[in-house]
Formats: C-alpha cells, sequence, structure tokens
C-alpha cells in the first residue's frame, strides 16, 4: 500500500516537476548536477539513485554521508540540486549537512521524506513527500522503497528536462512503475520460505551479503537490517571486491546472501559464488523467477517475481527485509525497539 501511494501521482502527473512542489518548475530545468545527502538506509536509496541520475538522466550525481559530509573540505558546485533523504526529517546530521551545503553556496534543495512538515522539508526548495505510512519501528523499512520511487521519478523528471527521455521512454518507465505494487505482493508472499532460511540463520554469528552495481546498496540495507534488528554481524560487499579480502573469512559457519537478479551481470555473480563455494561457505540466493540459476549442492535459491529491469532494486529489498525480520523474531530480539538505536537521531 505505502508504495501504491507513492507511485499514485507519479502515474497521475508523469515525469513532470509538478510532484515535487510549486518551485520545481522554475528549479529543476536549471538542474547541471544533484548532491546527495543522508543516513543509514537511506544513504543506500541514494547510492541507487546515483545510478539512475547518472544513466537515465546523464546528469553527474555524487553522494555523500551525511554525518561526513560537513567535515569534509569541498566546495559548491553551481547549479548542484543538493538531494536530502530521510523518513524522520528530523535527523541531525542530515540537516547538518544540508546548512553545511547552504553554507557554502548551494541554493537549490529537495527533501525526500516521509514526515510532513518536518525539518529538512521545511528548510528545502523542493519537497517529495514519501506516502510510506507510519514508521512503527525504529529501523527504516516500507520508508526505503518509497524513497527508491521518489528517487526514480526524479531521475526521469530531469531526464526529461534534458531531453534525454523520449515519450516512449517515459511510458516504458511509468508502465514498469506501475508493475511494482503486484512484483512487490509477490515478494511479500514469499515470507514462508524466507522463514524457512531465518531458522538456519539465527545462530549465526556473522553473515556476508554480496550485490553488484544497482544492487550492492541492497546488499547493504540487508546487512544493515540484520544488524539493527537481529544483533548479527554482517557485513556487505560487491561481489567483484571478494577476492580482494572478505574471501578470507568464508567458511562453513559463514552464510552469504547473494542479490542475483536476472540481469547482464548474473554471469559474472556466479563466478563470485563458485569462489565463496570452493571455501566451503553456504549461498542463499535471491534471484528472479526468469533467471535460469538453480539450486545445487549448498546453494539455496529463493525466486523473487520477474526481472523489473532498473526498478529491480525496489523488488530485492523486500526479501532481505524479511529475512533480518525472521531471524531477529527467531532470535527473540525486540524488531520495532531495537535496543541502543532511536527512531529519528536527533543527537
Ligand atoms: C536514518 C537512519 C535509518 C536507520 C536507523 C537510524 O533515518 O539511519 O535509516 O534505519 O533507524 O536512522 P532517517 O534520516 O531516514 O529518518
Amino acid at each position: 500500500k505505502a508504495l501504491a501511494d507513492t507511485i499514485e501521482p507519479i502515474l497521475e502527473e508523469g515525469f513532470s516537476p509538478a510532484l515535487f512542489g510549486a518551485a520545481a518548475a522554475e528549479v529543476l530545468p536549471k538542474v547541471e548536477g544533484v548532491l546527495i545527502l543522508a543516513c543509514g538506509t537511506s544513504y543506500y536509496a541514494g547510492m541507487v539513485a546515483r545510478h539512475w541520475i547518472e544513466s537515465i538522466a546523464k546528469l553527474p550525481c555524487q553522494i555523500e554521508i551525511a554525518s561526513e559530509y560537513r567535515y569534509s573540505e569541498t566546495f559548491a558546485k553551481p547549479n548542484w540540486l543538493v538531494v536530502t533523504i530521510s523518513q524522520s526529517g528530523e535527523t541531525l546530521d542530515t540537516m547538518e549537512a544540508l546548512k553545511f551545503a547552504f553554507s557554502l553556496g548551494h541554493d537549490k534543495s529537495l527533501s525526500i521524506c516521509n514526515v510532513r512538515e518536518s525539518a529538512l522539508p521545511r528548510a528545502s526548495n523542493l519537497v517529495f513527500y514519501t506516502r510510506a505510512g507510519a514508521e512503527i519501528g525504529v529501523a527504516s523499512t516500507k520508508a526505503f522503497t518509497t524513497q527508491l520511487v521518489a528517487l526514480f521519478a526524479l531521475a526521469a523528471t530531469l531526464a526529461k528536462l534534458k531531453g534525454q527521455l523520449s515519450v516512449d521512454q517515459e511510458k516504458q518507465h511509468l508502465d514498469a512503475l506501475r508493475l511494482i505494487p503486484g512484483s512487490v505482493q509477490h515478494a511479500l508472499n514469499l515470507e514462508p520460505q524466507i522463514k524457512l532460511w531465518a531458522e538456519r540463520f539465527y545462530s549465526k554469528h556473522h553473515a556476508l551479503f554480496l550485490g553488484r552495481v544497482l544492487h550492492y546498496p541492497i546488499a547493504l540495507e540487508g546487512a544493515l537490517k540484520l544488524k539493527e534488528i537481529s544483533y548479527i554481524h554482517a557485513e556487505a560487499y560487491p561481489a567483484g571486491e571478494l577476492k580482494h579480502g572478505p574471501l578470507a573469512l568464508v567458511d562453513q559457519d559463514m552464510p552469504i546472501v547473494v542479490i542475483a537478479p536476472n540481469d547482464a551481470l548474473l554471469e559474472k555473480l556466479k563466478s563470485n559464488m563458485q569462489e565463496v563455494r570452493a571455501r566451503g561457505g553456504e549461498l542463499f540466493v535471491f534471484t528472479d523467477l526468469d533467471s535460469h540459476f538453480t539450486e545445487s549442492e549448498g546453494v539455496n535459491v529463493i525466486r523473487t517475481p520477474r526481472h523489473a529491469g532498473v526498478l529491480s532494486p525496489i523488488v530485492h529489498a523486500i526479501p532481505v527485509q524479511l529475512l533480518a525480520y525472521h531471524t531477529a523474531l527467531q532470535r527473540g530480539t525486540d524488531v520495532d525497539k531495537p535496543r541502543n538505536l532511536a527512531k529519528s537521531v536527533t543527537v
């Protein structure tokens, strides 16, 4: 529902500046680059968006961890749009990063936020409110997928304004967005299978998550959710980085979750998976319904819906979040109120 509600105005308007507030018709056509600032899960949404903005809008895009940005010796980039992403709209690090960007001379800002009239949208020229509804848990979950939808709409709108999106391409992207709530429902229906995996995860002390390019941030999200709510130490790597260090950690006690959509990188991922199997690591692979990837000794497979093209990260976010959720339930932790964490980090 959160996704369908967030997608609805986009399907009605098309990729139009009107989606981003009254001032957007004037501001967005001038944009020559995008600087994304965010923390945690919201930062991972920004990492996916960087690929969309560069590949669809053909604009340069930089992403910075908000808690670090204000300590860097950097400079303003003329006509760049500063995009903050935050579920709560109150995260202090993100707010301070935005103020720092303003102090450098940036004057165009967009807040992608789930809470109306919170600090970040109030401080920004433009706003897109995600419609994820109330996030009950401390760990951000459904906000993530709605942020991805908002960021995709931003990439496509900038592309259209820059003459990079034909009428046909716009239609294709809108059609793909229309299919997303159904695909996500399908992914949610995988819960019984994911629960069986969680029964094998909950006694583990460590886990690795692998993905590539658009799906590396999904691996990061899977690892963060597992850390936040089940307190299992988890790390995510771009699969090609395995051989540059983390492979040394792999043995029979290290489960390895792989985000393996049916895209051009699947063959490369397969060779990364063979490297893991050769060291005795057990693989837990999320692939798409239409991929030829199959189970074998030490390789467990769950099939998400048909490959969703560039929107695939939205669909693949669901099973990794469900895996963390069911693992946490098995461990008996409080999934809504993880220890040491606050809903919006305001200190
Ligand atoms: C950012 C965030 C969440 C994370 C955790 C702490 O919040 O890092 O992504 O799950 O609960 O806060 P926000 O800026 O998106 O509200």
